[in-house]
């Protein structure tokens, strides 16, 4: 398969303005959801909102009838709450989908579940999903479909040694249609990323000695994100690395590890609502 960049929506056609009032809406939307549960993983999925939002609005094709080409698959599953607004704003998942999220009769749970609506495989167990990325890299181009394959890991995740197993499986078999981003939040958990493991960093270099072409971006640039991905050379599977604040846009959530897996209480909801809300 030739490089992909070209097949991306168009170096221009991304909208940063409507991409930042999307991103406002979905954790707005996200903060709603996290008053049906005791807890959600907050901080994890405003940690990844431009990256997600960067993959469905500007990256992945869209046919006539909604479908795509392109697969997306959540990596850092605990993160799913983004793609669950998202695909409710697609019209992929109803609101009463979201509404009985975590309900014992609802189908949307704290993990992605294969078999539910635009839900590419089953993921939370982390480390497993680039593996699982370069099985259907790998089925795309033995297909012809074009198809490109995108994910978002985490960095705590990146520790798993499957991921590294994967990494090097996507260079040796040339899955150039891999298009992988790291949310580095440098939190895993209740601990810095650069504490507990220092020999992360720096974790460009790590992808680019394993055959993959690299670029390092602010993670809450929409616009950053999106022509890192779409001004690609080509001929290799792409690592973004994004740099990313856990918690973005919420000021007591951002770098408050307590955040990874918490609901706000009432008058934390409406401090949230406010600042959401300041930002129209
Ligand atoms: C294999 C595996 N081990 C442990 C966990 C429990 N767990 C859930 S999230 C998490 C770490 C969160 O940090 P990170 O992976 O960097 O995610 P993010 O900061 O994006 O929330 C852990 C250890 C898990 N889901 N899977
Ligand atoms: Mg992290």
């Amino acid at each position: 398969m030739s490089g992909m960049g070209s097949m991306a929506r168009g170096s221009n056609s991304f909208d940063g303005e409507a991409a930042r009032e999307r991103c406002r809406r979905f954790r707005r939307r996200i903060l709603d959801v996290s008053q049906q549960v005791s807890a959600l993983h907050i901080g994890s999925a405003y940690s990844c909102t431009e990256i997600v939002d960067c993959i469905y609005y500007g990256l992945m094709r869209r046919n006539a009838d909604g479908s795509s080409p392109d697969t997306f698959l959540m990596s850092k599953g605990h993160g799913c709450m983004i793609q669950y607004v998202i695909l409710e704003d697609q019209g992929i998942l109803s609101r009463a989908d979201l509404d009985a999220y975590c309900t014992p009769e609802g189908r949307l749970g704290v993990h992605p579940d294969y078999g539910n609506p635009g839900i590419a495989a089953a993921t939370g167990s982390l480390g497993h999903g680039l593996s699982m990325v370069c099985g259907m890299a790998l089925a795309e181009r033995g297909r012809k479909t074009g198809g490109i394959v995108y994910t978002v890991l985490s960095d705590g995740e990146v520790q798993e040694g499957s991921t590294w197993e994967a990494t090097m499986m996507a260079s040796s078999l040339g899955l150039d249609n891999i298009v992988a981003v790291i949310d580095n939040n440098d939190f895993q958990s209740l601990g810095r990323t650069s504490e507990t493991h220092p020999s992360f960093y720096p974790v460009v270099d790590k992808f680019r000695a394993f055959g993959w072409e690299t670029v390092a971006v602010d993670g809450h640039d929409s616009r950053a994100i999106f022509e890192a991905v779409a001004g690609r050379q080509g001929g290799k599977p792409l690592m973004v690395v994004a740099k990313t604040i856990k918690g973005k846009g919420v000021s007591y959530m951002e770098n408050v590890p307590m955040w990874h897996y918490r609901s706000p209480n009432k008058d934390e909801y409406q401090t949230a609502v406010r600042e959401l809300e300041a930002m129209r």
